[in-house]
């Protein structure tokens, strides 16, 4: 699936820090359901600073971006199914550049997940979204 990650206050609307001045940001799938297995999730950054994408399972009881912030503005990445942060390449890295895109393959079992940018801050701006395996 596509994942495309923005955030507002881009260099054209005048530049800034998106993060300190707490413009939204945003993670967006174009599903929000895939079989389980196998899924590929190819990741564009389509903002103005460097995002990234972790899979992360979601408990029955939690609702997304509800997670609690640590003192670093991340969350707890334990669980882990895998991520896509690496600038024009697969797998881990030091993030994805605005223009840029990364990939990851992930083995899915059924269940709920959060796809999230855990960047320090960018939880919080609004960036995840929930994934459902059946
Ligand atoms: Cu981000």
């Amino acid at each position: 699936m596509n994942i495309s990650l923005t955030n507002m206050g881009g260099p054209m609307m005048g530049g800034g820090s998106a993060q300190m001045s707490g413009d939204a940001m945003r993670l967006r799938a174009d599903q929000g359901t895939v079989k389980q297995g196998t899924t590929s999730f190819f990741v564009t950054n389509n903002g103005s600073v460097t995002h990234e994408l972790v899979v992360l399972p979601l408990p029955e009881s939690q609702i997304v971006g509800t997670q609690p912030i640590g003192g670093d503005g991340k969350i707890d990445e334990t669980g882990s199914l895998g991520e896509a942060s690496n600038t024009c390449g697969q797998g881990s890295g030091e993030g994805i550049l605005p223009g840029a895109s990364g990939w990851v393959t992930v083995t899915l079992p059924s269940g709920r997940y959060e796809l999230i940018c855990n960047l320090p801050g960018h939880y919080a701006a609004g960036m995840y979204s929930q994934l459902t395996v059946r």
